[in-house]
């Protein structure tokens, strides 16, 4: 009792958060805590880098396309290494799967668990000062440590993670995270370079009136899709859209909406990411009372056959997202 009205304490630092609800973790060895701590002192460095984005010579393009063919900014270079360097040096991670590379980075050790992360999403909006995000979901391996790593390992569907969040560098920095018993989101002090609890136990409200699509490829939706847009309009419902998948996402689980990317003719099977942009929100929207599907199915049910596989993404407040399937 006294421990539960500790964790959920506003204010209460991040590191102490973890620690106080290191019992919940399935196998709770002190691994998946480090992890997670990790990944924060990451997004730090990270944080640092895009608020100087402006001040020093960072900005731009850097000329080399990802593995999806999207043009690469500094940044997102910048925020890979980042992760890559602070998960593989704690010795908790084996592999990791990232928006940034083409396949899997083998860490080459016995860790036990498996990272798929955006390190730095909404790249169209870093040349613009508009908040971006970083993205992760972490697994446990299947195969034993010490055997080569295999698909088993990287190809696992959304409902086998034990963890997922973001990172979303806006007006204030966010650390937004589930372990599977809730959502609970930090904000960051940067004059004390600590996050601290501000959103204990966070739910989206069921239903919503904001719907965030981008309209931009209207003409290629399917028939549902565009009278599900009708729909909005005639409710007057608020349209909210800023490209960058985490805000728009934030926005919506604290005051009711839905985002969607679907199918279109440039990228039929939708343009986001399964493994690291849709199922980490999946599993977070779903722990706070919200739903996410392609359409059709939920999203933490899809098996993944590739590490860079799209989907089209429904997600947000319950009824919103029950509503527009019904109109699939
Ligand atoms: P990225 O991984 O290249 O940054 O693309 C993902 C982003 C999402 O953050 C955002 O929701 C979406 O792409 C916006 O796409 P569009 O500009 O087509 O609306
Ligand atoms: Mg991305």
């Amino acid at each position: 009792m006294e421990q539960s009205r500790i964790a959920h304490s506003i204010g209460i630092a991040l590191d102490r958060f973890i620690k106080n609800n290191q019992e919940q973790f399935q196998y709770a060895s002190g691994e998946l805590s480090q992890l997670l701590r990790d990944i924060a002192l990451a997004s730090k460095v990270v944080n640092r880098e895009v608020n100087k984005a402006g001040l020093i010579d960072i900005m731009g393009a850097l000329g080399s396309q990802n593995s999806a063919g999207d043009q690469q900014q500094k940044l997102d270079v910048l925020a890979n290494i980042r992760f890559t360097r602070a998960l593989s040096k704690g010795g908790e991670v084996c592999a990791l799967i990232s928006e940034e590379t083409e396949s899997f980075v083998d860490l080459n050790n016995e860790g036990k668990y498996v990272i798929a992360i955006d390190p730095l999403d909404g790249s169209s909006n870093i040349d613009v000062n508009v908040s971006i995000g970083t993205i992760f979901s972490v697994y446990r391996r299947k195969s034993p440590e010490g055997t080569p790593i295999k698909d088993i390992d990287i190809l696992q569907k959304g409902s086998e993670q034990v963890a997922a969040g973001y990172i979303l560098y806006g007006s204030s920095t966010m650390l937004v995270y589930t372990t599977g018993h809730g959502v609970n989101g930090f904000t960051y002090e940067p004059s004390l370079g600590e996050y601290f609890l501000s959103y204990p136990d966070l739910k989206m409200p069921e239903d919503g009136k904001i719907f965030s699509v981008n309209e931009g490829p209207y003409n290629s939706f399917s028939t549902g899709m565009k009278n599900y847009i009708s729909y909005c309009k005639e409710k007057n419902f608020t349209a909210r859209y800023i490209g960058s998948l985490v805000a728009d996402f934030h926005r919506n689980m604290l005051k009711g909406g839905i985002y969607i990317y679907p199918a279109t003719n440039k990228d039929p099977t939708g343009k986001l990411r399964l493994m690291y942009e849709c199922n980490s929100l999946a599993f977070i929207a779903e722990q706070a009372g919200g739903s996410a599907t392609n359409g059709k199915n939920r999203i933490l049910d899809i098996e993944p056959r590739t590490l860079h596989q799209r989907t089209p993404f429904y997600v947000g407040s319950k009824r919103m997202v029950e509503k527009a399937e019904s109109f699939e």
